[in-house]
């Protein structure tokens, strides 16, 4: 079929002109909008290719939100002043409970893995997009109460799906876009999207098991102008997404798998090294801060914001720096870096692990324990010892302070370090003294530290 010639053009009353019914090729009237039948040709599409794509994902994002759900409790977003209140101890912080300090390498791992699995999982979620892309446009937008319900909660989850990976996207590679603004709009959209995708998988992972156990369908000739059969054989009779009027097929659906496959295992050859040390950390192409040289030494492990960023000079980090130690009683200590390196030195190996997903190995830290200077702020371990509140010499821009939980604060592992591998910190690293907490978020292990205030957080 199709032969008319488009020079001859064919009667225009030869085949009643209706939806769905349009020829899709000849120099007849081609359908023009995205809602008429034959508008989506691609043979690709179909149940099966969706219902696999469907299941990594439910796989996948089930990851990436639980994961994004530890993050956010490891930010101890409940402890005020410094932390971020979202949920404002509402509903949504039903679950947030004392993140522990082991395994010390425990927000590495799962920071590691939020960032990791949501990039890899871009292009098969780009791709089962495109492959329901055409109920997007089914008319009438609604047969029913249920139908216009469940078209609603697709808005949700795809509306939701996008907001989530954008918002994640650009947070990890514009260095925290959003500094302020992030947490509680990533962590709001997650809980809208994840109603809908309970929704969603509820009433769609029946048909999807279906699917996937009848097993794959023949696969498209990958032969040129041969129009296969193959789409048609699935069972679509409740899915629709089979393209009523496919188009020849230049692709192979085994084909198009390994082009989503291959997208994924490229994004994650160029992001999973931004975990390791040394020269494989190069190869971490879709990191951030790639331009920033780390150095050499003991120092030369992977810097997020330098002092020269946020406008920390040597000269405040000198000879004159003190560390103010705040107690209960409100008594103010100053103590210089020498008298702190004259009290009981610790070492403890520790990564640093970062939101944006990246991490370095242990670091060998030292310096004195936390809880040690606890109890010099006159807070018995006997009797419990608190939270303590970190200010840095920084006066602008996120992450100058924190607030650290009581048992952080215990552990034995948790440092003011000022030296590192051996050798005092660098001035990017945090010199004169930073804070090093086992698991704790990159971002609770301040930099440049100014003053400690045990017992200060609401
Ligand atoms: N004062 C201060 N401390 C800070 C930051 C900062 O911007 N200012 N960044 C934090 C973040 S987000 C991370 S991941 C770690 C990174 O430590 P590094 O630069 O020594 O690797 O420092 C944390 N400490
Ligand atoms: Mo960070």
């Amino acid at each position: 079929m199709g032969d008319h010639s488009a020079a001859a053009g064919p009667p225009p009353d030869e085949r009643p002109p209706s939806r769905g019914s349009s020829p899709p090729s000849g120099g007849r009237t081609a359908p023009r909008l995205p809602s008429d039948a034959g508008f989506w040709r691609s043979p690709l599409r179909g149940p099966w290719f969706t219902a696999l794509l469907g299941v990594v994902l439910l796989v996948g994002i089930t990851v990436v939100f639980v994961t994004g759900l530890l993050s956010y409790a490891a930010y101890n977003p409940d402890l005020a002043p410094a932390n971020d209140q979202t949920p404002e101890r509402g509903l949504l912080g039903f679950y947030l409970f004392a993140w522990p300090t082991d395994p010390h390498w425990l927000y590495r791992l799962t920071q590691g893995l939020h960032v990791t699995v949501g990039v890899v999982l871009v292009p098969v979620l780009l791709a089962k997009l495109w492959s329901v892309v055409p109920k997007l446009f089914t008319l009438p937008p609604a047969r029913s109460a249920a139908h216009a319900l469940e078209r609603v909660s697709l808005l949700l989850l795809v509306g939701g799906v996008l907001f989530e990976f954008v918002t994640g996207l650009l947070n990890v590679q514009l260095d925290y876009l959003f500094p302020g603004s992030f947490y509680p709009l990533h962590f709001y959209g997650a809980w809208v999207f994840a109603s809908a995708f309970v929704v969603h998988v509820a009433l769609r992972l029946p048909t999807a098991v279906r699917v996937l156990r009848a097993g794959a369908p023949d696969d498209l000739a990958s032969g040129r102008g041969k129009r296969s059969a193959a789409g048609a054989r699935e069972p679509d009779r409740e899915t629709g997404l089979v393209a009523p009027e496919p188009a020849a097929p230049t692709l192979s659906r085994r084909g198009a798998l390994g082009v989503v496959g291959g997208g994924s295992v490229l994004l994650l050859g160029v992001t999973v090294g931004q975990n390791v040390d040394g020269p494989l950390r190069r190869t971490a192409l879709l990191a951030p801060h790639g331009g920033t040289d780390p150095g050499s030494g003991a120092n030369a492990f992977q810097i997020n914001k330098t002092a020269g960023a946020v406008g920390v000079t040597a000269q405040e980090t000198g000879d004159g720096w003190r560390l103010t130690v705040e107690g209960a009683d409100g008594r103010r200590r100053r103590l210089t870096r020498a008298q702190l390196l004259a009290m009981p030195q610790h070492t403890a190996a520790l990564p640093i692990a970062c939101v944006e997903g990246w991490s370095t190995s242990d670091q060998h830290w030292s310096g004195v324990r936390l809880r040690d200077l606890a109890q010099l702020a006159g807070f018995d371990p006997r009797e419990g010892l608190p939270g303590v509140f970190v200010s840095s010499l920084q006066r602008s821009g996120a992450f100058r302070q924190a607030a650290l939980r009581d048992n952080q604060v215990r552990d034995p592992r948790s440092l003011l370090a000022l030296r590192v591998g051996g050798e005092d910190l660098s001035l990017d690293h945090g010199y004169p003294a930073r804070v090093i907490v086992p698991a704790a978020p990159g971002v609770h292990n301040t930099k440049w530290v100014s003053q400690l205030s045990f017992g200060a957080n609401r």
